[in-house]
């Protein structure tokens, strides 16, 4: 029989190798892809995420646990395309044009999609005007914004601006975040939202698009 509490604690624990053969051996007992994410992954990385935000791990532990979540999902995600699961939501997420940081961004989109958020990642470098064709052509009703440089915080204006542009301003919801950005930032260009870290990014996505 599966067990649950092992597979979350090989993930905390950044076990990527336990992590996968606890969720194949899963797999092969015919526990489902729902189970096994809502039972395994995504609680473990809920508990590493938690742990973040009170310093109680830092980023190389949540990287490994990450990737840890990362190996299980590419385990149970073609059975979840067969079996039709809805995500909890849709983000497109990026690191904004002239930009090529993407560690944290990258944390942010493992931590969206370990709670259920599917997530379109653009990557790096990414125009506004690419921003707003991605969101348009998936029906993102979100756009995580990431920046690292105080010269390339512009970029993300810039990309609202696009967005009001093309007339989706009032569709999506914008948030954003990386080391130099504050929550004054996110007021003085109109963003719907700011989060610190890539667990905060997670509650503020559900908080955005009212998931409770
Ligand atoms: Co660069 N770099 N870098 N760099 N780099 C910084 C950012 C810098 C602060 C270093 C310094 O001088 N002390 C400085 C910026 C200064 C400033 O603008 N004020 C800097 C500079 C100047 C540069 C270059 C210009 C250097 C040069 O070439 N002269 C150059 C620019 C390249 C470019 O982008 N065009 C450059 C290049 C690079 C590398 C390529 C070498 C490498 C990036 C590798 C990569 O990302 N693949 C790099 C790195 C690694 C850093 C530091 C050392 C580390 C960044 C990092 O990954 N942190 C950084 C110094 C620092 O931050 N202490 C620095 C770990 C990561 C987990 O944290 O990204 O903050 P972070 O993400 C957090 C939160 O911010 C938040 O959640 C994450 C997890 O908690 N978050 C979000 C991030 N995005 C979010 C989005 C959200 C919500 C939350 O919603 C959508």
């Amino acid at each position: 029989m599966a067990d649950f509490k092992e597979m979350q604690d090989a993930l905390i624990a950044g076990n990527a190798a336990k992590v996968k053969e606890l969720a194949e051996s899963a797999v092969a007992e015919g526990v489902s892809a729902v189970d096994i994410l809502n039972q395994g992954l995504i609680p473990g990385m809920a508990v590493i995420g938690e742990r973040f935000k009170k310093n109680e791990v830092y980023v190389p532990e949540v990287l490994i646990a990450a990737r840890a979540m990362k190996t299980g999902l590419a385990v149970v995600k073609p059975l979840l395309a067969e079996s039709n699961v809805e995500p909890i939501g849709k983000v497109v997420i990026g690191t904004v044009k002239g930009d090529l940081h993407d560690i944290g961004k990258n944390l942010v989109a493992m931590m969206l999609e370990g709670a259920g958020f599917e997530v379109i990642d653009a990557g790096v470098d990414v125009p506004p005007e690419k921003f707003s064709s991605l969101a348009k052509e998936t029906n993102a009703k979100l756009i995580g914004l990431s920046a690292l440089l105080t010269t390339t915080m512009p970029a993300m204006k810039d990309t609202l601006d696009r967005l009001e542009a093309d007339g989706l301003r009032d569709e999506v919801k914008v948030m954003i975040g990386g080391a130099p950005v504050t929550q004054k930032y996110a007021d003085e260009i109109g963003a719907d939202g700011y989060a610190p870290d890539a667990s905060s990014a997670v509650d503020l996505a559900k908080d955005l698009l009212g998931i409770a």
